[in-house]
């Protein structure tokens, strides 16, 4: 069993597995060279040895105890069929949402556009670097796709009353997103993934409609992905009530984001947890990197717990500190 598996299923207390969101990206000089001779962002998703070689970079260097595929929640726009570009230094750009050209793609023609993602994980599935390791796939969840898929771009700057205002086509893209997420979350599995994490990034931002925004469509793919026998992470960043979110939805693991208060949130809490420190503190120093991740451990002492950030790591993080958190983790007693 995985040292993940170990923490999901056996409940494992004394072990403390380490991975990181966004470990195969930009903060890694070997991924930038690779991105600077592939400008489209998602003809690099598409090309699946080099995708395969991107995912296993972290791994080589600091031998996490999961791989994350090299890959997007919005490939998933893209495999329906919706334009989506990533523009330097402005974030993803989507095309106009043809609603009823996107419902009449069919299973087959949503995995043939997604193909080197299914081979990608295929060809890693016995590969040696990832022995004892996870291979996790994942998906955005329905909200945050339906943000993006509406919204067009980044909601970084919050989103207007005018998102809600088409009831019928907000309804539909979530049916739509319903179907084609639990088709790609079939497709990963199938080709070897042992884990899928939801990424719900963009959660914080409902206020109202909790059930039908967030509660029911999450539950949906969760109990999905469980019935298919494969342990589930949610990630559902900035809700304000992650004990309640858990009893509803009941995802095999939480990951918290960073303004969560562990201590606080373990009292109620009875599955295991991953994540929580704060980005940010990879680019302080050393010393007090070291004491967060101390103070993450300690609370966790009696709880299964895989150590993780509260959100991805980000592009200026020093190689050095990367080292020195992994370090620090498995030096924990
Ligand atoms: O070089 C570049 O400019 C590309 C940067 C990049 C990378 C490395 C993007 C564009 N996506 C990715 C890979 C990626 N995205 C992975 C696989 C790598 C890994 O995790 O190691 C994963 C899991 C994601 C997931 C993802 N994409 C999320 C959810 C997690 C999160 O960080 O909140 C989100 C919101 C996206 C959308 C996206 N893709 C890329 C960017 C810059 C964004 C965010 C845009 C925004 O702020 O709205």
């Amino acid at each position: 069993m995985t040292p993940i598996q170990e923490c999901l299923i056996n409940k494992n207390t004394k072990i403390n597995p380490v991975w990181l969101m966004r470990q195969a990206g930009r903060y890694l000089p070997e991924f930038r060279e690779i991105r600077k001779l592939n400008p489209d962002f998602i003809k690099l998703c598409l090309n699946h040895n080099l995708s395969e070689e991107i995912t296993l970079q972290p791994i080589k260097r600091f031998g996490f105890d999961a791989a994350i595929i090299f890959s997007d929640i919005l490939m998933l726009p893209f495999g329906i069929g919706q334009t989506v570009q990533f523009k330097k230094n402005f974030g993803p750009s989507l095309g106009i949402l043809e609603l009823d050209k996107l419902q009449k793609v069919t299973n087959n023609d949503f995995s043939e556009n997604l193909l080197p993602v299914y081979k990608l994980l295929s060809n890693l599935k016995n590969n040696k670097d990832l022995e004892n390791r996870d291979l996790i796939g994942f998906v955005g969840a329905p909200w945050t796709l339906l943000v993006y898929m509406i919204n067009k771009v980044s909601p970084k700057k919050g989103l207007s009353k005018e998102f809600f205002k088409d009831k019928i086509l907000i309804n539909e893209t979530l049916d739509l997103l319903d179907k084609f997420i639990k088709i790609h979350i079939e497709n990963q599995i199938k080709a070897g993934a042992t884990i899928i994490q939801i990424f719900d990034s963009w959660a914080g931002l409902i206020q109202n409609d909790f059930d039908k925004f967030l509660y029911n469509p999450t539950l949906s793919i969760v109990n999905y992905v469980k019935s298919l026998g494969v342990p589930v992470i949610c990630f559902p960043r900035g809700i304000s009530d992650y004990v309640k979110f858990t009893k509803i939805v009941k995802p095999s693991m939480i990951n918290i984001d960073y303004n969560v208060d562990p201590k606080n949130l373990i009292k109620f809490l009875d599955i295991p947890v991953q994540g929580g420190l704060d980005p940010k503190i990879l680019l302080s120093n050393r010393e007090n990197l070291k004491k967060q991740i101390n103070s993450y451990l300690e609370v966790f002492r009696d709880h299964p717990y895989v150590f993780n950030l509260g959100h991805g790591i980000l592009p200026e993080t020093e190689i050095d500190m990367v080292y020195e958190l992994v370090e620090t983790v498995r030096n924990y007693k």
